[in-house]
């Protein structure tokens, strides 16, 4: 090896080892891990911070005419108009009873290409997913632990808004720019309010603000910021209880560990191990803007993404309340 080449990645067999897991903490047949810990009494305190009645929906738009931002490899989704007023232009044009007209229109996505529920069953390594299932399950479609037993159940408890974006005094954070759950509580105390257990976790970077401004040229050397890996994160997510971290990014961490050169290590610590849902490419700037405005960071956070069977993932347009 010379000194310019980066040592191979570990497998993340190894890196994870030691790391914590909740498998069969909630039962051998379980598909939705963390948020077991969204009881009813988790509903009701997140009602208790709902103080205006002032409502935030989270989803990106779909077919933004300035672009929808996807992971490498992905394809924006693609809206196309079956029926329209031209539709009876013609002849041989569909005839209903009294001269009615309607539109129709279908979409061909990628259900992880716009903001977005993953599976449990979305990411593994070491032929296991979420609570130990075969990774064999996910063939053809996800047989275990897909997108639909999370869109039953829904999600629903105490949001918080943890503005990194603001806190360290950018309009977004750069390529590649790391932050910890220190950081994360450093954020909260500087917005003056504490992130609790079994909190929905909403953390801005404002990243994709970027692709509308820079085009093609943002997938170059493509790395997002976001958390970073360590066994003390890892297990802060275990203590903390934490259900579902949602964030404004394509993939909710930093793409490429700057540490041992992994993809995605905390999709796999956190969803594969500890069984936490990941919401990504949330829009968070009106939310931001009103927290920022009336300093209440903390809000009814309610979610479910759509019934999708043997899904990996699911569209979804999350309700912050405030
Ligand atoms: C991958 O898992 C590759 O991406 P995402 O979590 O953004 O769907």
């Amino acid at each position: 090896m010379t000194s310019t080449e980066k040592p191979a990645a570990p497998d993340l067999t190894d890196l994870l080892a030691d790391s914590p897991t909740n498998w069969g903490k909630w039962g051998p047949d379980d598909e939705v891990g963390a948020l077991n810990y969204l009881t009813a009494e988790e509903v009701l305190r997140g009602i208790a911070h709902v103080k205006k009645g002032e409502v935030h929906t989270l989803q990106r738009l779909i077919g933004d005419p300035k672009g929808d931002p996807v992971w490498p490899g992905r394809t924006p989704a693609e809206r196309t108009q079956i029926l329209d007023e031209s539709t009876w232009d013609g002849e041989g044009a569909p005839a209903f009873p009294g001269g009615l007209h309607y539109a129709d229109d279908k979409i061909n996505a990628f259900l992880q290409g716009s903001t977005q529920y993953d599976a449990l069953g979305h990411v593994w390594y070491g032929g296991k997913i979420w609570n130990g299932y075969d990774a064999r399950t996910t063939v053809g479609g996800l047989q275990k632990a897909s997108v639909e037993p999370i869109a039953q159940k829904g999600v629903v408890g105490r949001g918080i808004l943890l503005d990194m974006a603001r806190f360290r005094g950018k309009a977004t954070l750069d390529k590649a720019e790391t932050f910890t759950h220190s950081d994360l509580e450093a954020c909260a105390a500087a917005q003056g309010v504490t992130i609790e257990k079994r909190d929905v976790l909403v953390i801005r970077t404002n990243f994709l603000q970027l692709f509308h401004e820079q085009g093609e040229a943002f997938y170059e050397g493509f790395c997002e910021p976001g958390l970073v890996y360590s066994p003390e994160l890892v297990q802060w997510f275990q203590d903390m209880e934490i259900p579902n971290l949602v964030t404004d990014t394509i993939a909710n961490e930093v793409t490429f560990d700057p540490n041992n050169g992994t993809a995605l290590p905390l999709h796999n610590a956190l969803m594969r191990n500890l069984g936490v849902t990941l919401t990504e490419i949330a829009d968070l700037e009106t939310l931001a803007d009103s927290c920022a405005a009336d300093g209440q960071y903390t809000f009814l956070y309610a979610a479910a993404p759509l019934k999708v069977h043997l899904g990996s993932g699911s569209p979804v347009n999350p309700l912050a309340i405030k």
